[in-house]
């Protein structure tokens, strides 16, 4: 008899022959999304405990953002800024607002953003600071992730990112990511720094977080020697660490932010770059830009999400519900070799797997949470990044505790 190939295989078969091979996605084909939960096409039920990168911290289809979404997308779409639409500077006027800062310039993706934040900080150099033409650089820590562009990509240390995408940008600086001396070091022997560019925590390297007082440090730091705080908040951003940023926790005014990724709740692409009106306004009309940056629709689902965000207390439960998170889990290790440790802030967390970096325990436990309802992935050197989206409750957060352990406890039987 000839066996029907099932839905989900249907679907890996078509990504495989028609798509790039530039993913290697765990094997689950996702059809619906409902606040913490994701129903593959055979209708199992699993938790999202990646959010789509901490794009979906509202939770899947939230009714408020969607229903923003929809009567927008009935209304007006697209005008491009050759002309002016009704919606942009409400929500630039909300957003500024809501994050403290006098001005915003919209994008769409993560990736553009944080090019939009360093040309932003190289012009600055230029006309503000006097720094001579083609010669600012700007100070970056190793292994970070800001995107995939070729500038982008020029300052990666991931060699997966990098091979044979060269030639690369010049103009920046790589240091140790959590030492601020490196950083003193480098601002005082170079007299051309335009900006220092950090991720809060380190997502892709594992959901690294420094020291407490690094970021405000660093941050005073940039102050003495005039260099631009610039912090990547396109994950740890919009309530996913416990605070609606996570520079907040050490009460640090970045003077450029970046944000993206749940700006819109994960239901379209919507990033940004936040500044004071002196550093914004080194960009004149024709300089900088996008097609879609800014449009009505992407400012009315951001303006709803964000209204969730603060509606539903998102960054407070975060907050709660990672410290239960983190001591359920710590607790748990302490009777498991398989686990070495856990860590994260708020809903951003990892464990890591007592095995060797190209091992692939993590992946293997993966398959094993993706069969027993949970859905997580691997990320570098063995390690499991959990983040679900920030309106979980606690008896959910508690079932998801209980379904990693059951699963780790099976699998070194
Ligand atoms: C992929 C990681 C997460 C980011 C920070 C900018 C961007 C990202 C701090 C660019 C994007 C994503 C991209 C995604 C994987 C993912 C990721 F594992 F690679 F590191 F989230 F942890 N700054 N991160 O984390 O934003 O242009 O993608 O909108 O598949 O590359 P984007």
């Amino acid at each position: 008899m000839v066996s029907e190939k099932n839905a989900s295989q249907q679907a890996i078969d078509l990504e495989d022959k028609y798509g790039a091979h530039n993913y290697h996605p765990l094997p689950v084909v996702l059809s619906r999304g409902e606040g913490v939960y994701v129903w593959d096409v055979e209708g199992k039920r699993y938790y999202d405990f990646l959010s789509a990168y901490s794009a979906v911290n509202q939770g899947h289809c939230h009714p408020k953002i969607i229903n923003a979404l929809t009567k927008q997308a009935a209304k007006l779409t697209l005008t491009s800024r050759a002309f002016y639409n009704d919606v942009l500077g409400k929500y630039e006027q909300y957003v500024t607002t809501y994050f403290g800062f006098e001005k915003v310039l919209p994008m769409n993706t993560g990736a553009e953003a944080v090019e939009t934040a360093i040309k932003l900080c190289r012009k600055y150099a230029y006309e503000k600071k006097g720094i001579p033409e083609n010669e600012a650089e700007i100070i970056v820590c190793k292994n970070n992730f800001h995107g995939r562009t070729t500038t982008i990509i020029s300052f990666s240390n991931d060699e997966d990112a990098r091979k044979n995408f060269g030639p690369f940008t010049a103009g920046f600086i790589k240091i140790e990511y959590n030492n601020l001396e490196a950083l003193e070091t480098t601002l005082k022997s170079r007299k051309n720094i335009a900006g220092f560019l950090v991720e809060p925590i380190q997502g892709e390297a594992g959901v690294y977080v420094p020291s407490e007082g690094y970021l405000s440090k660093a941050k005073a730091l940039c102050e003495k020697y005039g260099v631009l705080f610039i912090a990547d908040e396109v994950q740890t951003g919009v309530a996913r660490t416990g605070k609606l940023l996570a520079v907040n926790h050490e009460n640090v005014q970045p003077d450029i932010l970046i944000l993206g990724k749940a700006m819109s709740g994960g239901v379209y692409p919507v990033s940004a770059v936040f500044s004071s009106s002196e550093i914004m306004n080194v960009i004149k009309p024709g300089q900088h830009g996008s097609t879609f940056g800014g449009n009505p629709l992407a400012c009315a689902v951001a303006i709803a999400a964000l209204e969730v965000v603060k509606d539903e207390q998102l960054a407070e439960n975060a907050e709660k519900l990672g410290q239960l998170f983190r001591s359920e889990l710590q607790k748990f290790i302490e009777t498991n070799t398989l686990i070495k440790l856990v860590r994260g802030k708020g809903l951003l967390n990892a464990i890591v797997i007592n095995d060797t970096e190209d091992s692939s325990t993590a992946w293997d436990i993966c398959l094993k949470l993706r069969d027993n309802g949970l859905l997580a992935k691997p990320t570098h050197g063995n390690i499991i990044r959990f983040a679900p989206p920030l309106v979980m409750n606690e008896e959910q957060l508690l079932d998801c505790v209980s379904i990693i352990k059951k699963t780790i406890l099976a699998f070194k039987s």
